[in-house]
């Protein structure tokens, strides 16, 4: 995500070197890192390499998923964007690998306009539901984009519990606000807590998932540890990480991008090649781990399961 004030040093025309100096960023903060708590790191950070054994058993193949080939699991876990643990790729990793603190349960609230409201702790909230593995590719506003192996469930299967009422159009997601935990949040980049929101077609998509892992593993606090949303044909900042609170409303919630930059960021945000974002071009995406950029597909290349939920809108206008 970029913004235009303060200026975080992230400049699109050069993503190229974006990445290269966040590679070399990376190597710094890890020698850091490493030399102050060495011992507290991960092992898979520590020897540099590979994809974790899975944990999850007997995870259902989703149709939904694409054949494209993954992004490594290293790019997937240490090239994040989760402002609230810093503001460049690689801070996440390094900041949040405490993230969540397991000594406080993980709650999520699931209120407004609905039948069946409540508080669930974590385990509970996710025990009705069956664990799938989708592969969804993922579109970064900044131009780049990744192909990840989500572990989760559809957030409809949830929306049908909770039974919205007649006035809910909207659904409202909500980060976690606890600046102990999360370093970031004591610098006003963003109106915290971070917010985001889907229509209800949007919410109700077969498409939209709510992922508590990856790699067939849980997810690590960079990802949106516990508990985050998936939505594959906007761009990256709609998936919201670290949910606590889902709420039903009547009208269109006000995410904290739009906040931060109405002219930018809009409440659709659906990929879409054809506009561009004020300050550059969204024709193109860099897949990380590939050097030529390619084109990118209207909607992501999801467009026939959801380019039905936006005819007759215009998507300049809506954006
Ligand atoms: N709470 C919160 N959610 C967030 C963000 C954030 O800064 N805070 N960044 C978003 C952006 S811009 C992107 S591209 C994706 C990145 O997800 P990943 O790091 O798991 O690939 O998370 C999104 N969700
Ligand atoms: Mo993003």
């Amino acid at each position: 995500m970029l913004i235009k004030k303060p200026r975080l040093g992230e400049l699109p025309a050069s993503e190229i070197t974006e990445y290269g100096v966040y590679l070399n960023r990376r190597q710094f903060l890890n020698s850091a890192a490493i030399a102050a708590t060495a011992s507290m790191l991960p092992l898979s950070f520590a020897r540099g390499d590979s994809t974790p054994e899975p944990t999850y058993k007997e995870l259902v193949k989703s149709a939904y998923s694409t054949e494209e080939s993954l992004t490594t699991f290293e790019s997937v876990t240490t090239y994040n964007n989760f402002y609230e643990f810093g503001t460049d790729k690689a801070s996440p990793a390094l900041m949040a690998t405490e993230f969540p603190d397991k000594a406080k349960p993980w709650r999520v609230t699931i209120d407004g306009e609905c039948d069946k409201p409540g508080e669930y702790d974590y385990d509970d909230l996710i025990k009705p539901f069956s664990l799938e593995e989708r592969i969804y590719r993922l579109r970064c506003v900044e131009g780049w984009s990744m192909v990840i192996p989500w572990v989760g469930f559809p957030l409809a299967d949830l929306i049908k519990k909770a039974q919205p009422n007649s006035r809910a159009k909207f659904v409202e997601f909500t980060t976690l606000n606890d600046p102990e935990q999360m370093p970031g949040l004591n610098r006003n980049v963003l109106d915290w807590p971070y917010v985001e929101g889907l229509r209800i077609d949007e919410a109700m998509n077969p498409l939209t998932l709510i992922s508590v892992g990856l790699y067939g593993n849980e997810l690590l606090g960079q990802n949106g540890a516990p508990i985050r949303l998936v939505v594959p044909w906007k761009y990256g900042f709609k998936s919201i990480k670290s949910i606590v609170r889902i709420r039903f409303v009547e009208n269109m919630p006000r995410s904290a991008w739009m906040k931060a930059g109405p002219n930018e960021y809009g409440f659709y945000s659906n990929v879409n090649p054809d506009v561009d974002h004020p300050r550059w071009s969204q024709g193109r995406e860099r897949r990380i781990g590939e050097f030529l950029k390619r084109k990118t597909e209207m909607f992501n290349g999801y467009g026939e399961q959801v380019a039905q939920m936006y005819t007759g809108m215009d998507l300049r206008k809506y954006f």
